[in-house]
């Protein structure tokens, strides 16, 4: 049998559940996941391997319009997931319309690669509901091949990755057979521990908060990290620090049990927090991150 291989990029509005989709088919938890929008700011690759195939999976942030550098850096990842797709995954959630971009939403409705389109939680919705909104989408969509899932309970998962399979070109492999992502150890960290804020803090904390790895190493027994959290204004520090340092040492504690499990392997994890004056809008500071190239 010959070998395939290809590119699948998933794509949708903010919070439709791209990233469990994305966490699913690879079936290991890469992609942070809240119930709030903008929590995946970077492109994220998640490969899966056998013998017949690679398909590099790659999960986006949600499409909104950007109103700070960070946010513009953020739509690039997107825009440069439609240009080199041999399959386009575009996951709306029951009930929703069609993405408020419109450029995005021609591009696949144009689209001369294959589109899969996955409506997602239906484990939320009703047959009727369900049923209409297949219709709505197949008229409006209709290049596209449809698909109802719950990416959370992982329904329907399995039959879409086989239609992926059968779309994907014959090539020979583009990233060697036993790597599961792009993005080294100390991304996974970065993002354990801005999951955590993400759950914890309201408002802008989420949003104002870079997380950076400055320390990763690995003993026999033991993964020694030490992070800084980064906020844009001396107030958002104390907030993170909270009353007696209550509300850090539950970001620390979390993130740490969730790296265990993620590397097999003990951490010991050191937590701080600085701030930097608005980073968010800073072009050096974004490159520093891993936003631009
Ligand atoms: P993204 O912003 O598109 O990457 O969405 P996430 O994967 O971060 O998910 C956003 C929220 O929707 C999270 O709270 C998920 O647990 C939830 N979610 C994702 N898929 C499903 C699903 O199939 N059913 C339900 N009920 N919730 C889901
Ligand atoms: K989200
Ligand atoms: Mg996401």
């Amino acid at each position: 049998m010959t070998h395939k291989a290809g590119f699948v990029n998933i794509i949708g509005n903010p919070n439709v559940g791209k990233s469990t989709l994305m966490n699913a088919l690879v079936g290991e938890k890469l992609s942070i996941i809240t119930s709030k929008a903008q929590t995946t700011r970077h492109r994220i690759l998640g490969i899966v391997n056998n013998e017949d195939y690679q398909v590099v999976f790659s999960d986006t942030p949600g499409i909104i319009k950007p109103a700070y550098e960070l946010q513009a850096s953020m739509m690039d990842f997107v825009k440069s997931a439609f240009e080199d797709a041999d399959v386009l995954i575009y996951m709306v959630e029951i009930g929703e319309k069609e993405l408020k971009n419109e450029a995005f939403f021609n591009k696949i409705i144009n689209s001369k690669i294959p589109v899969i389109l996955l409506l997602n939680k239906i484990d939320k919705s009703s047959q009727e509901e369900v049923e209409e909104k297949i219709a709505y989408w197949r008229n409006k969509v209709p290049n596209s091949f449809v698909y109802v899932i719950s990416a959370l309970e992982k329904f329907n998962v399995e039959t879409v990755f086989y239609k992926i399979i059968e779309l994907l070109p014959e090539a020979p492999p583009f990233y060697p057979k036993d790597q599961l992502t792009d993005k080294p150890e100390r991304f996974f960290v970065n993002e354990k521990i801005r999951e955590k804020i993400l759950q914890h803090y309201k408002k802008e904390i989420p949003y104002s908060v870079e997380v950076e790895t400055e320390e990763f190493v690995e003993e026999e027994k033991i993964i020694k990290i030490r992070a800084v959290i980064m906020v844009e204004r001396e107030t958002q520090k104390g907030i993170i620090i909270g009353h007696k340092g209550t509300a850090i040492k539950r970001v620390g504690t979390e993130a740490r049990k969730d790296l265990q499990q993620f590397f097999d392997k003990k951490v010991f994890l050191d937590l701080y927090v600085k701030v930097n004056k608005n980073w968010r809008s800073n072009e050096r500071q974004l490159k520093r991150f891993g936003y631009k190239d």
